[in-house]
């Protein structure tokens, strides 16, 4: 099989991905959206990765879904709605047993990502790193974190794990990814949404902490009727340890909405939402926080879906 990594999606954490690959002289190519976006980063040539005061360019090829070659592997760092359209652009491509690794936040995509491939193999990533653009091609890796990739249908690990560990990128496979997209997935829940609505850093949550435990006490019993008993663990505790220790942050659904950007509200609270009719469950704190941030999304001109 090719060793090549292709990277469809060239924002904050595909470029990220593809710097850190890059630097470990891995074969990296970047699918770019469009001709418009591949001559835009043809003319400045490379990608920048910003790590504290240094700055490393990368020269990486790039190309858009219509080049041709096949792929082999391909990582998919587009927003969780983009994800499934994106895939599909390339589907052609990817050869039978093909690995598609989804960094994708929430859950829900991974499925409909599935269901455009079946000849893939989908590999779930669950990412606490984080970045974000300076500028077009130019990502600053912002914080530390870790990566755990796994797929539901497979727990045999795949033989390129060493090219992450040698590209520096923190990973570790695991057989319970779906218990970790499900503990992230209620975390985002009962902390992100919650930062619009108030208006407040994380931090400003800690003056809210009826809420949050209410919202905390529905998600618990959300993940143990769809069977995520681990996920479900101690989780009020956990949201208030992340609260501290991310007090000064701005929550990544809060900086969506600042910046007028769609946020992926349909695959966090709503698809908690939806998974919670599935099972006949009546959760009205979760639900009426989903209506509140549909209303206040929908009034600031936002796509809510
Ligand atoms: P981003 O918006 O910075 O990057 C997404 C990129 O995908 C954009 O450049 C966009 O143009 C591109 N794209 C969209 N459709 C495309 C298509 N059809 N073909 C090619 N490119 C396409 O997003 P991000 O912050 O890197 O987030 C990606 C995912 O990772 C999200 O689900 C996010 O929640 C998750 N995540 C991000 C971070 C972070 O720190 N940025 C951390 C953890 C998880
Ligand atoms: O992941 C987060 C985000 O901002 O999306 C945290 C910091 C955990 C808040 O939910």
């Amino acid at each position: 099989m090719s060793s090549t990594w292709h990277i469809l999606g060239a924002g904050s954490l595909g470029s990220l991905w593809a710097c850190r690959l890059a630097r470990a002289s891995k074969a990296v190519r970047l699918i770019l959206r469009d001709s418009t976006r591949l001559q835009a980063y043809q003319q400045v040539g490379s990608l920048g990765l910003l790590e504290q005061d240094l700055t490393a360019h990368y020269a990486i090829p790039a190309e858009t879904a219509q080049g041709i070659g096949p792929i082999h592997r391909l990582l998919v760092a587009c927003k969780a709605y983009d994800a499934a359209p994106a895939v599909a652009s390339v589907a052609g491509r990817l050869v039978p047993g093909a690995e598609v690794l989804l960094l994708q936040n929430g859950l829900g995509s991974q499925d409909e990502v599935a269901r455009q491939v079946p000849q893939a193999r989908c590999i779930f990533v669950s990412s606490t790193e984080g970045a974000y653009l300076e500028h077009d091609w130019q990502v600053r890796f912002a914080g530390q974190g870790y990566n755990w990739l796994g797929d539901p249908g497979n727990p045999a690990p795949p033989p390129w794990l060493e090219d992450l560990q040698a590209a520096g990128i923190p990973a570790q496979w695991t057989p319970d990814i779906l218990t970790r997209l499900w503990r992230k997935l209620a975390i985002n829940c009962a902390i992100n949404p919650l930062t619009v609505l108030h208006q407040c850093r994380n931090g400003g949550l800690l003056g809210h902490l009826d809420q949050v435990q209410a919202l905390c006490l529905e998600l618990e019993s959300l993940l143990l009727q769809c069977g995520q008993p681990q996920a479900a663990q101690n989780l009020e505790q956990d949201v208030q340890r992340v609260l501290l220790a991310t007090a000064s942050n701005y929550a990544s659904m809060y900086q969506d909405v600042q910046a007028g950007r769609r946020t992926e509200v349909h695959y966090l609270l709503g698809y908690a939402c939806q998974a919670a009719r599935r099972h006949g469950l009546h959760l009205p704190y979760l639900e009426h926080l989903h209506q509140r941030l549909v209303d206040n999304l929908r009034a600031r001109g936002l796509p809510c879906d």
